[in-house]
């Protein structure tokens, strides 16, 4: 251990320690802009670039950066001292000379850790005249680079090649001209960019932000001539409460189905259920396998992979193109969900496809770019026509002026928003494969299970096993989140390694509630921890917990699909990988 003195209070801190975690064990609080850390899950961002967190050490000449400053032994810290500030100061006031000044009308204000910093400080006036580089703006299916805000903390570059593994960031030119791209300064949907949102979860201002389609639904929903539904995924309940002030953790399912319905929604449906329908799906899938196995078939594909994260897929389309006969064929729940929506209900509503809008609030930005390819469309038409982020649902509802704690609890219209706990799980890392799980085993073994919860499958590590005993035959469950714990279990069935029979992939670290959509959490992961906890909750509070037991799934079969993996359920709620 090291002893110090930070603003003349003693203390103690293991070795090796920055001044910055010295002065946080303490409730000393540093400012920072380009450090991030994500606690438990090894991901730190500390160039030590921004020189924002500078504090005066006694004895040494310069100031110190307390983001990759070791502690020593005797130190003697003034985080506050005027030199400090002062230095503080100069650099956001250098920084904020490069950096467009339209705070007014920029997509991040009121979030942007730039705009808060300078308010932070005190600043009032802009000494320095930098050199405004000028940038074209780069737009994609799902995200919007802007560059001229880039203040080159690197905290994408951390994200996109760190954690994600794809490697599309990194920081090019010199001086004023000095940004974060892909390179040769390539736009994202050139380059092998999975659209997984984390550089935009994680960019302090503007320069990464969704592709913004509030404006679309708006007018959607102004037209007569449409009828307009909504499904909301699992993780956006135990969210968007953020939002509007409410603890980390709030579980809002009640008020988002109120707000969607203030909102002029025609019909307000759950992913939740297209979410028990993929397991029906997928779980029928893992058993022909799993069977095909048992009898001796040595060309069966296993283990099978969870196909329902586009980041994932369109990471082992462009990354392992040669294992894309693994993942299962189920599309996700909001392709399976607008599928039915523009056969089944579109039909027993008498309305046509063209005249059906179908808007989808999911916590991330791939959805965007999964809703517009091109295998998700009949002649042109999407089977969801837009997906907004839980960001952009919470603007659309302060839009609309609806005061949304004081809203009441409102019930998910039928059929397409009934669903179980296995559902709702979905939204955090662990969950669906233990919802395949849930069906799996019965249906498998033709038992009920001894017990709902697999806390075995559950929790925060990056890569988690685990096997589960179907009635004397184990089955070896593997689980990454993030796309680097992804890579690294991927490799390890290349090199045939592995004896899994299957595993869930998400790409976003948590899975779901830690989508690039979500509302920001500025590197506190317990607010990740929160939100797992309140999706276990959401599915603990629920009457029926197994997708097979779900009534409209049955009712959805019987009318409609046949069964599982029939002519009709492969031809709308599966799909084709492509290199
Ligand atoms: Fe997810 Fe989904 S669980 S990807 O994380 O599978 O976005 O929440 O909606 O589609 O259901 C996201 C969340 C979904 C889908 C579901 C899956
Ligand atoms: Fe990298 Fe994901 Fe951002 Fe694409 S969306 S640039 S893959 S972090």
């Amino acid at each position: 251990t090291v002893q110090l003195t930070i603003d003349n209070k003693p203390l103690v801190v293991k070795k090796g320690a920055t001044i910055l975690e010295a002065a946080k064990s303490i409730g000393v609080h540093i400012p920072t802009l380009c450090h991030m850390k994500l606690d438990d899950m090894n991901i730190e961002n500390k160039p030590g670039g921004c020189r924002v967190c500078v504090v005066e050490v006694e004895g040494r000449r310069n100031l110190a950066p307390a983001c990759c400053t070791e502690v020593a032994e005797g130190m003697v810290v003034h985080s506050h001292s005027i030199r400090a500030i002062n230095a503080r100061r100069t650099v956001v006031e250098l920084i904020l000379s490069d950096h467009p000044a339209d705070c007014l009308i920029c997509a991040k204000s009121g979030n942007c850790e730039l705009q808060d910093m300078a308010h932070h400080l005190g600043i009032r006036e802009i000494h320095y005249k930098g050199e405004q580089s000028t940038y074209r703006e780069d737009t994609s299916p799902a995200i919007i680079r802007d560059v001229d805000k880039c203040i080159m903390c690197r905290r994408c570059e951390m994200m996109c090649n760190e954690v994600q593994t794809v490697g599309v960031l990194s920081a090019i030119n010199r001086g004023f001209n000095s940004v974060v791209s892909p390179a040769f300064e390539m736009n994202l949907d050139h380059s092998v960019c999975t659209y997984c949102g984390q550089c935009v979860a994680v960019c302090p201002t503007g320069a990464l932000t969704e592709v913004n389609q509030t404006n679309n639904v708006v007018r959607a929903l102004s037209d007569p001539a449409k009828t307009v539904i909504v499904q909301t995924a699992p993780a956006v309940r135990a969210a968007l409460g953020e939002e509007f002030g409410m603890e980390p953790g709030t579980l809002v399912t009640g008020k988002l189905v109120s707000a969607l319905r203030s909102l002029g929604f025609d019909k307000v449906f759950d992913t939740d259920f297209a979410a028990d329908l993929t397991i029906m799906e997928e779980g029928t899938e893992l058993l022909n396998r799993l069977t095909k196995f048992l009898e001796g078939d040595k060309d069966v594909q296993l283990p099978i992979l969870t196909s329902c994260c586009p980041a994932w897929v369109k990471f082992f389309e462009h990354q392992f193109p040669q294992l894309k006969d693994i993942p299962s064929t189920a599309r996700s729940p909001q392709q399976m969900f607008g599928s039915i929506a523009k056969t089944y209900f579109a039909e027993k509503m008498g309305i046509k496809r063209e005249d059906l809008v179908v808007v989808s609030i999911m916590p991330c930005v791939a959805k965007k770019y999964e809703c517009g390819r091109d295998e998700f469309k009949v002649d042109g038409n999407p089977d969801v026509d837009y997906a907004l982020t839980t960001r952009e649902l919470a603007s659309l509802i302060k839009l609309a002026n609806i005061n949304f704690s004081r809203l009441s609890n409102e019930d998910f219209d039928q059929p397409l928003g009934e669903s179980t706990g296995a559902g709702v799980i979905f939204g955090t890392t662990g969950g669906v494969i233990e919802a395949a799980v849930r069906t799996a085993y019965e249906l498998y073994t033709k038992k009920p299970l001894p017990k709902i919860d697999f806390n075995e499958l559950r929790g925060m590590e990056g890569i988690r096993q685990a096997t589960i005993d179907f009635d004397g035959f184990p089955i070896n469950i593997g689980i990454a989140h993030g796309l680097g714990n992804a890579r690294e279990l991927l490799k390890r069935i290349e090199e045939g390694e592995s004896n899994f029979h299957a595993i869930e992939i998400m790409s976003c670290p948590g899975g779901c509630i830690g989508g690039g959509g979500q509302p920001y959490h500025h590197g506190n992961v317990d607010i990740l921890k929160k939100r797992q906890m309140a999706i276990y909750q959401e599915d603990g509070n629920k009457k029926i917990r197994k997708s097979h037991e779900n009534p409209y799934i049955i009712q959805l079969y019987e009318e409609f699909l046949g069964k599982p993996m029939s002519e009709k359920a492969h031809q709308l709620l599966h799909t084709e990988y492509f290199d």
